[in-house]
């Protein structure tokens, strides 16, 4: 069910040599963003009629409007089931507890007496996520997005998510819901590129967004995209992605439910088993059969999963070998199940969140650790982090010089303009001091 790659005997290769060896989805961002251009602008163009059309096109169902009324959001809290109801709070609960966390305090560096920089920080003023629909109806997405927003102190946070036609074309209960145990009071029904934009341009029912947060589909990617440069995206989110390191201490059960639970969410859904145990990896394949036959989603997405080339289990040496391995993939989720564990952990270096030894399953990580769910796919964990308090701030540096503290550092300054041929950088300086450079201490 699982294709292996066995990278054991010769050396492996360095940098983006040996990431070429390991297995990944195909997404193709690009080839989308010729298709969602013509929904951009036909949102810029004709605002909330676009967005009906769109609906009625992509969701089949006529929209009478694209914001929702404060009252769905009020029933579908009351008709949450309390069980639903009870997790979805303890998930907000822990996430806040680990994202207030987060937040930064205004920091002053005194560089020289006279001469100080301070580090403010700001929250974003207006945010617009997006909660994905369709085969995906993520209330604890909603958290995830929502909790480390509001920590931050986002004032203005607008949410959006696909109509559903056997909702009358509001979106899914369960997301209005979750929306109203928040707080979020802002909500509109709209999908994939077309959300985006309506949050990038604006309409005449929602006003335009500063930046825009949230997982998605391809779309939802390439119309982050289009937009980028001109309003602020969290990460183009690829299918989720759960890599494994093992080794024979591993019990071969977890590892197959663990690797099933991501290969759940999509066809193209990454499972990566990398271990320097052939036992475990016969055992996890063995183990995987049962498992599948006894789930749901599974001709739809878990098969296609497991057997699509973006996943494998990767035979490895030993431990050094598979923790290189694992850094050049750079897992959205990665799962040390060694002896250990925690000390491997620290030693990996590129992975969206790390969950460590038999009970941190990525699992818990999506509902209820306080950890966020919003991380970069596709190995940019390499570069990127997931979302956090810090996604929604901007820090601004705020310079204070007195004419002495200027004046010390003033010939230097000069020097630098004039090494880089901008004598007017080094005039506005000398303007100060009756056009000479002041005399250094
Ligand atoms: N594993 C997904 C998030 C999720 N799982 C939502 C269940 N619901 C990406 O981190
Ligand atoms: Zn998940």
């Amino acid at each position: 069910m699982i294709s292996r790659i066995d990278l054991r005997g010769d050396a492996l290769p360095e940098g983006p040599a040996l990431r070429d060896l390991l297995p990944r989805a195909d997404f193709d961002v690009q080839a989308a963003l010729e298709k969602v251009r013509p929904i951009c602008e036909a949102v810029h163009h004709r605002g909330d009629a676009a967005l009906i059309d769109f609906a009625e096109k992509f969701d089949g169902v006529r929209l009478e409007s694209v914001r929702v009324p404060a009252q769905a959001l009020t029933d579908a809290l009351a008709a949450l089931d309390p069980a639903v109801r009870a997790a979805l709070e303890e998930s907000i609960r822990r996430a806040r507890l680990v994202h207030r966390e987060q937040r930064r305090s205004t920091h002053t560096t005194q560089v020289v007496p006279g001469g100080s920089v301070t580090e403010k920080w700001v929250p974003v003023e207006r945010v617009g996520l997006y909660a994905p629909g369709g085969r995906s109806v993520y209330p604890s997405s909603v958290v995830m997005n929502v909790v480390p927003a509001q920590e931050a102190g986002v004032e203005s946070i607008a949410l959006a998510s696909p109509p559903q036609k056997e909702f009358g074309g509001l979106p899914h209960p369960t997301i209005l819901a979750a929306c109203a145990l928040l707080g979020v009071d802002e909500v509109y029904a709209a999908g994939g590129a077309t959300a985006v934009a309506m949050f990038a341009y604006g309409t005449e029912s929602c006003a335009p967004a500063n930046m825009v947060t949230g997982p998605g589909n391809i779309w939802v990617a390439a119309a982050k995209r289009f937009f980028t440069g001109k309003i602020g995206i969290d990460a183009e989110a690829g299918p989720t992605e759960i890599a494994i390191l093992a080794d024979d201490s591993a019990d071969p059960v977890h590892v197959a439910a663990d690797l099933i639970s991501q290969a759940e969410h999509d066809p193209l859904a990454a499972a990566v088993l990398v271990t320097d145990s052939v036992e475990l990896a016969d055992a996890v394949d063995k183990e995987l059969q049962p498992q599948v036959a006894a789930t749901k989603h599974v001709e739809d997405r878990i098969v296609p999963a497991l057997e699509g080339r973006q996943s494998a289990i990767v035979l490895v040496d030993g431990l050094e070998e598979g923790l290189r391995v694992v850094d050049a993939y750079g897992a959205e989720h990665l799962e040390i199940q060694t002896a250990d564990a925690a000390a491997v952990a620290d030693r990996v270096k590129n992975a969206g969140a790390i969950f460590i030894g038999p009970w941190a399953p990525v699992s818990l990580g999506d509902y209820a650790a306080g950890s966020n769910h919003v991380l970069p796919t596709g190995g940019c964990a390499c570069h990127s982090s997931g979302l956090s308090v810090q996604s929604f701030l901007r820090g601004i540096h705020i310079v204070d010089y007195t004419q002495d503290a200027l004046a010390e550092v003033a010939h230097h300054v000069v020097t630098l303009a004039e090494a880089e041929d901008l004598p007017a950088h080094g005039a506005a300086i000398k303007a100060r001091f009756g056009w000479k450079v002041p005399e250094s201490k």
